[in-house]
C-alpha cells in the first residue's frame, strides 16, 4: 500500500505546486494503480491458495472396491490421481495404512479408507445423496444390500477345493443371486430404473460381479437393474471414462 508519508508529501507538493488540479489527478491515478496492482496481486495469490484440493485414490489395479469412488470423481468433474498399485508393492504399503487395506482416499495428505464412506462424503460433494435423511437411509440400505450380495458371490472366488466351489455356484446362481436379485430389481423397477443416487454408481461398479456369476446376459431377467446399469453408463463423464479407463478383468 502507498506509504503515508510520501502521500502527505505529494499532497503538500502539490497544493504549493503551479498546476494543484493537475497534480491532483496524478495523485488519484497513482492510487488508483496502486489499489488495482494490488487486488490482482491478491487474486493471483488467492487462487493459487485455494486450489482445489490434491486428491489421490489408491487401489489395485482393479475396478473392484475402488471403482465406485473412481466414478463419482469422475461424474463430479474431481480431478485426482488413479494410484493403482501392483501386488508386490502391496506388502510394504500395507502396514503404512489405517486398516491394512485398500481402497485410500487421500485429500490434501488427509487419509480416509472404507470404500462406502468414502462414497457418502463424495456424493455429499457431487450431490448425489438422497433427497431427505429418509431416502438416505434407503440408499444406505440398498448399499448394504448390494455389498452383502458381493461378499457371498466374492466368497466363489477364495474358495481353493474344487468341489466346494461348484456346489457353492451352484446355490449362488440358483438360489442366493435371485433372490437378491428379483428385490433389487423390484425396487428399482419402482423408482423407474434407478435406485436413487450414488448407490446406482455402486451397483453399476458392481454388476461385474454378477456378471462374473451368471454371464454376460446376467440382468436378462431384470430389466430394471438392466436399467439401472444402462442409465449410469449413459453419463457423458461416465461414458468417457469407461472408454478409457485401464482394461482389467474386476
Ligand atoms: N470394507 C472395506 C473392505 C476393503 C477390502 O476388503 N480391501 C481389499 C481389496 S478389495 C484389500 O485391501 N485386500 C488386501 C489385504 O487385505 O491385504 C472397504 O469397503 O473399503
Amino acid at each position: 500500500m502507498m506509504d503515508l508519508g510520501i502521500l502527505v508529501g505529494t499532497v503538500t507538493k502539490f497544493k504549493s505546486s503551479k498546476y494543484p488540479m493537475f497534480m491532483a489527478v496524478v495523485v488519484y491515478a497513482i492510487i488508483h494503480i496502486t489499489i488495482n496492482v494490488l487486488s490482482i496481486v491478491h487474486l493471483y495469490f488467492s487462487i493459487f491458495t485455494d486450489m482445489a484440493p490434491s486428491i489421490k485414490v489408491t487401489y489395485f489395479n482393479i475396478r473392484g472396491l475402488a471403482e465406485t469412488i473412481r466414478l463419482l470423481l469422475k461424474y463430479g468433474e474431481i480431478e485426482f490421481e488413479d494410484n493403482r498399485i501392483q501386488s508386490e508393492e502391496w506388502a510394504a504399503l500395507k502396514a503404512t495404512t489405517p486398516f491394512g487395506q485398500m481402497p485410500l482416499y487421500e485429500e490434501d495428505g488427509k487419509v480416509a479408507w472404507q470404500s462406502l464412506a468414502i462414497c457418502r462424503y463424495l456424493a455429499k460433494k457431487v450431490n448425489l445423496r438422497g433427497a431427505n435423511d429418509w431416502e438416505d437411509l434407503q440408499v444406505d440400505a440398498i448399499a448394504d444390500t448390494i455389498t452383502d450380495l458381493r461378499i457371498k458371490i466374492a466368497s466363489l472366488m477364495q474358495e481353493k477345493d474344487e468341489e466346494k466351489k461348484e456346489q457353492l455356484k451352484q446355490t449362488l446362481i440358483k438360489e442366493t443371486a435371485p433372490y437378491y436379485l428379483e428385490r433389487l430389481d423390484k425396487i428399482a423397477g419402482e423408482n423407474g430404473g434407478h435406485f436413487l443416487t450414488w448407490v446406482d454408481f455402486y451397483f453399476f461398479a458392481m454388476s461385474h460381479i454378477v456378471n462374473f456369476l451368471l454371464g454376460a446376459d446376467g440382468y436378462a431377467n431384470y430389466k430394471n437393474l438392466q436399467a439401472v446399469v444402462d442409465n449410469v453408463q449413459k453419463i457423458p463423464a461416465i461414458k468417457k471414462w469407461v472408454e478409457v479407463r485401464p482394461k482389467t478383468d474386476f
